[in-house]
């Protein structure tokens, strides 16, 4: 019986004790390119082995929909690892948190709250818009000038989240603003990192530069929403509810009103709370701002695609208005583009682990209760059988023959995951995504600076998939040019 199950296992690197696979794993390409490449050796699924854990790679989408919707539930766990707790404070956030009754009460509870802003509802279009207009004055002002547009893109996606978490915005030059731009960069370079101390748990007793920069960046973020916890809890009405903060006091107050002894199960501690939108903060920041750096590159690399998202916003918008959400079945182009933007740079190209919570299956392969499994979503969105020419940036395969309807040619793509983790934020980032590219190129032509060289198209591994940094001269289009001169 146990050779017949060892059989059914998913073909493994060579692994040794302590050290697991880590010396097949020593690359000079980030690990999602090297997981591919490792397909070729070992298949579409194998698994090796890090520290003591079973880890399980996933590279096709037959095997990620298995794991994400067929069999989700039971692939819904998440690993603890130490940056991750130290992070979350053990877990008690939305994104890191391993499957249990309070993640399943928080994930409905911010569900919930973000639906009330969802699409449809006049407020989060407008909280764009605002933002997308000061965005675009902040730019004419540094027209025709090579600038790093990340900071005036990173604000715009911050107060669209900060109005949503906490009715607050930042002006530019901020320094609460400028405080979180550097320790959001410090954790993103250092959580989830492939690292050793996530590996070998025990090496975090020794000396760790990178813990200790996690460490520090995560104590000025907690003191940061340790802040408006305070306000908010101090002007708390039962009457009004603001935000998304708001919503989490207010359901902690219900539980404690209601259950004295119903509140310790759903964890709705000040931890759990803060931690909370902690999360939906980092991410509603960070994922967004990089979808909009990679479209900014890959649209500065490809000036006909930018064309013609320009032409199709001529025609179906004009310079007499602004763009809406109302657009957005338009505007195929666009669309297509941004769908390709998420297709060839994914921001989480190896999602977030899963963890098998019981002994169960992958295809043809046993899994055991408590493996890892890596969804490579670089692999299948890379993949040669799915993709013509995949390392071509090209909007136009998410188009039809006429170029005229959205189709999408392959099951191989999930930006967002999908099944029971899918994304919480995917509403919100596509309208974000819609109307700021909208806004942007309605107004501006992006290029590279005279005398400068393209933007690196490589990207960063991180618990993000970030660009490098890069310079761009957003130039007024001629139109609007002569409407600014005409006061
Ligand atoms: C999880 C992608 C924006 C909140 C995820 C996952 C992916 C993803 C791939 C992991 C799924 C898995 O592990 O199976 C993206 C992309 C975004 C984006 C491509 C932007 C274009 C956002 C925004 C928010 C958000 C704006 C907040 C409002 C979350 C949360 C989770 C998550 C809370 C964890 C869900 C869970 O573990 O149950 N996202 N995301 N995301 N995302 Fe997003
Ligand atoms: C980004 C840095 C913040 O300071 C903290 C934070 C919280 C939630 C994380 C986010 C970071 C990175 C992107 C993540 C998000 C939860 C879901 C999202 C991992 C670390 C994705 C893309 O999966």
């Amino acid at each position: 019986i146990q050779k017949a199950l060892k059989d059914t296992r998913p073909p493994s690197l060579p692994s040794f004790p302590i050290i697991g696979s880590i010396l097949s794993l020593r690359s000079e390409h980030p690990p999602h390119v090297l997981f591919q490449e490792l397909q070729k050796k070992y298949g579409e699924t194998y698994s090796l082995r890090m520290g003591s854990h079973d880890v399980v790679i996933v590279n096709s989408h037959q095997h990620a929909k298995e794991v994400l919707l067929k069999r989700g539930k039971t692939f819904a766990g998440r690993p603890r690892t130490v940056t991750t707790d130290i992070l979350t404070r053990d877990g008690k956030d939305i994104a890191f948190a391993d499957y249990s009754a309070t993640w399943r009460f928080h994930r409905k509870m911010v569900h919930g709250a973000l639906c009330m802003f969802g699409e449809g509802s006049a407020s989060i279009e407008q909280i764009i818009c605002r933002e997308a207009s000061s965005m675009c004055q902040a730019l004419v002002e540094l027209q025709s000038t090579a600038v790093d547009l990340a900071p005036e893109l990173t604000r715009a996606v911050t107060n669209v989240i900060c109005a949503l978490c906490f009715s607050s915005s930042y002006q530019r030059g901020d320094c609460e603003f400028e405080a979180m731009l550097q320790y959001s960069q410090g954790i993103v370079d250092t959580v989830a990192k492939d690292s050793l101390v996530d590996i070998f748990p025990w090496l975090q007793i020794f000396p760790n530069k990178d813990l200790k920069i996690l460490k520090q960046c995560v104590t000025v973020r907690d003191s940061l929403l340790q802040k408006k916890y305070d306000e908010h809890k101090a002007e708390y009405s039962d009457d009004t509810q603001r935000d998304l903060l708001d919503a989490l006091i207010r359901a902690k107050r219900s539980a404690e009103n209601n259950n004295t002894s119903a509140t310790p199960s759903l964890g709705l501690t000040d931890d759990h709370l803060l931690m909370t939108v902690g999360d939906i903060f980092g991410a509603g920041v960070e994922t967004t701002t990089t979808v909009l750096k990679w479209a900014v590159a890959l649209l500065i690399h490809h000036p006909q695609v930018q064309k013609k998202i320009q032409e199709e916003l001529d025609s179906k918008i004009g310079m007499n208005r602004h763009p809406k959400l109302s657009d957005r079945g338009n505007l195929p182009y666009l669309e297509a583009t941004i769908r390709e933007v998420l297709r060839i740079r994914p921001v989480s190209p190896l999602l977030i682990p899963h963890v098998a919570l019981a002994d169960s299956s992958i295809g043809e392969y046993t899994v055991g209760k408590g493996a890892r499994v890596i969804i490579n979503l670089w692999s299948l969105h890379h993949d040669e059988k799915e993709w013509k020419n995949p390392e071509i940036f090209d909007p136009t395969r998410f188009l039809d023959e006429e170029g005229s309807n959205l189709c999408c040619p392959s099951e191989s793509y999930l930006p967002f995951g999908a099944g029971i983790r899918v994304c919480l934020g995917e509403s919100l980032a596509k309208m974000e995504l819609f109307l700021f590219l909208a806004w942007i190129l309605q107004r501006f032509t992006l290029e590279v600076p005279p005398g400068q060289t393209l933007p690196d198209l490589e990207g960063k591994f991180g618990v993000v998939l970030q660009p490098q940094k890069y310079k761009v001269c957003a130039q007024l289009r001629p139109c609007w040019a002569e409407n600014q001169t005409d006061g």
